[in-house]
């Protein structure tokens, strides 16, 4: 039985302090367990249920799929919304995004959306003796309320909310500014050639996709014709900042590459390292090396290069020998889209590829693919191999969860949502949650009960996503209720049918919503 971390090692303590039952325990079991796993979060931008191997995605993912086979593969895991701003809000403070405004996709000059003192999840594990680090995608806003200072040093980031070390891109690669923020500066920054960005108006003299689709390596289908950069218009306008932009190409190797730095500075400390993937978002441009590769578009060999990230990750801990007594978390911010606004041919050449799976929807829908993603957890040390659950089980719960395994207290008011979930995370609680709260777009609210029923309320709002992704949003005039465990694809609802269900799930997804009282 593995219980915290804390009082295991308290035991061990009263053990060495009595002096007797230590020998019992035998020597290889008392070190292993006075040793704090470390911790990675691999967590993918916009991949679906159904894109990786082991859940039935046709794209290979030996990597991803060696994870699963050789740890826990959860089977009914959720992002907390079906976008990335407000599933990385409620995973990192531990409260669901939508208890306030403001927290929807960010623009990339917003200021940050997690303020110094806030409670974390990063911060739990730093005063637990952490060594932390995020790498790769932020979108939760920088800098004060007057924003970012691109030019200067950046306040209000990682670095202020419990992260040692950050290596950030800072809201999402179509977005301006395309430059790396390395802890509080901008990457290479010239200062003879000061970057500025503006979401309003052009500034500078860099050609748009809207005015020169000639000089573009891949065309926009929706919005994304703003300031061209490494020939991709960009969502907002950019000027200067030359010898800081990135290289689309090299987001994996650049990632992996301060991933592995940071996991080798750690030396002694036990590490948690959150590794924020850009794959397999928009703009799709994976290193050359990947083009051409899956048969299925950039968005496949995208996939492809996210196996490879991962299994860099994995052969790192092969090769330091820290793989028994390390946490690899995998998954994902939100559910799968193919158009999401540049002609990369995702739609194309999708065949035989569910991204979704058997669910209906997508990214920004209240339906299941919106939300429900894969996740995979592989601790040796703590998890049998082969384990395979479908406990229902909510990102919102990463910090609660942690907070309970190393017994580190944390501020309950602050991170009012999320719960300990230890044993469905490492496979023992076959049930999990009671329930969960599901995000759409225009703060659409649906709920999911661990009996398997899901409530959509009745929404005024267009049927598809209105900007052209073509996926269904799951906004109907009228309440919907389904039994998942005999309709996951959300096809008939049984509103009119089961009045008592309904009731129910409306009264507890009311209990949510309700702010819940300071103590
Ligand atoms: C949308 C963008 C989309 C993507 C998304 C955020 C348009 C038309 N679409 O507004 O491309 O950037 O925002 O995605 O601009 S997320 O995964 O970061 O939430
Ligand atoms: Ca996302």
């Amino acid at each position: 039985m593995q219980h915290s971390l804390k009082s295991i090692n308290s035991l061990l303590g009263l053990a060495v302090i009595i002096g007797s039952v230590l020998s019992a325990c035998g020597g290889e079991e008392k070190s292993d367990l006075s040793t704090k796993p470390n911790v990675i979060v691999i967590y993918t931008d916009d991949v679906g249920y159904g894109d990786i191997g082991v859940y039935g995605g046709m794209i290979p993912t030996p990597h991803i799929d060696r994870l699963a086979k050789e740890g826990l593969l959860m089977e009914n895991a959720y992002a907390t919304a079906a976008t990335c701003t407000p599933s990385r809000y409620s995973m990192l403070t531990g409260e669901y995004a939508w208890r306030a405004q403001g927290r929807g996709v960010a623009p990339g000059d917003a200021s940050a959306l997690i303020r110094e003192g806030r409670e974390t999840w990063p911060a739990i594990m730093q005063r637990a003796g952490y060594r932390t680090a995020v790498v790769g995608k932020w979108h939760l806003g920088l800098g004060g309320d007057a924003g970012p200072e691109w030019n200067g040093e950046i306040s209000h980031g990682p670095l202020d909310i419990g992260f040692d070390y950050a290596f950030i891109l800072p809201s999402t690669g179509d977005r301006v500014p395309t430059v790396y923020v390395e802890d509080r500066h901008v990457l290479n920054l010239d200062p003879q050639d000061p970057i500025e960005v503006n979401y309003r108006q052009k500034v500078g003299d860099r050609p748009t996709g809207l005015d020169h689709p000639e000089l573009l390596k891949m065309m926009w289908s929706h919005g994304h014709n703003q300031t061209i950069i490494n020939g991709i218009s960009r969502i907002g306008y950019m000027a200067g900042g030359e010898s800081a932009l990135w290289r689309d190409e090299d987001f994996a190797d650049v990632f992996v590459d301060k991933s592995v730095r940071f996991m080798t500075d750690a030396g002694d400390s036990p590490f948690f390292l959150f590794l924020a993937t850009h794959d397999i978002h928009v703009p799709r441009m994976p290193h050359e090396r990947f083009h051409g590769k899956s048969g299925y578009g950039y968005r496949g060999d995208a996939l492809l290069q996210l196996d490879w990230t991962v299994g860099e990750v994995l052969s790192f801990l092969d090769e330091k020998a820290l793989a028994e007594n390390t946490i690899v978390i995998f998954t994902s911010d939100n559910g799968p889209v193919l158009d999401d606004g540049y002609e990369d041919m995702a739609e194309e050449l999708i065949g035989d590829h569910k991204p979704w799976a058997n669910l209906r929807g997508g990214k920004y829908s209240t339906y299941e693919a919106g939300t429900k993603v894969p996740m995979v957890v592989r601790w040796p040390k703590g998890i049998r191999s082969g384990t395979v659950r479908s406990a229902l089980f909510s990102q919102v719960d990463m910090m609660g969860s942690f907070a309970g395994f190393l017994n580190e207290p944390y501020d309950r008011n602050q991170a009012e949502d999320t719960t300990d979930s230890w044993e469905a995370l490492v496979g023992r609680d076959t049930e999990g949650r009671n329930g969960l709260v599901q995000e759409a777009i225009q703060g659409v609210l649906s709920y999911v009960s661990r009996d398997g029923y899901k409530f959509i309320p009745a929404h005024q709002g267009p049927e598809l996503v209105p900007w052209g992704t073509g996926i269904s949003t799951g906004f109907l005039p009228e309440d919907q209720l389904f039994y998942l465990l005999d309709d996951p694809g959300e096809k008939v609802s049984i509103a009119a049918a089961q009045p008592d269900k309904l009731k129910e799930l409306k009264s507890l997804l009311d209990a949510v919503r309700k702010p819940i009282e300071k103590k």
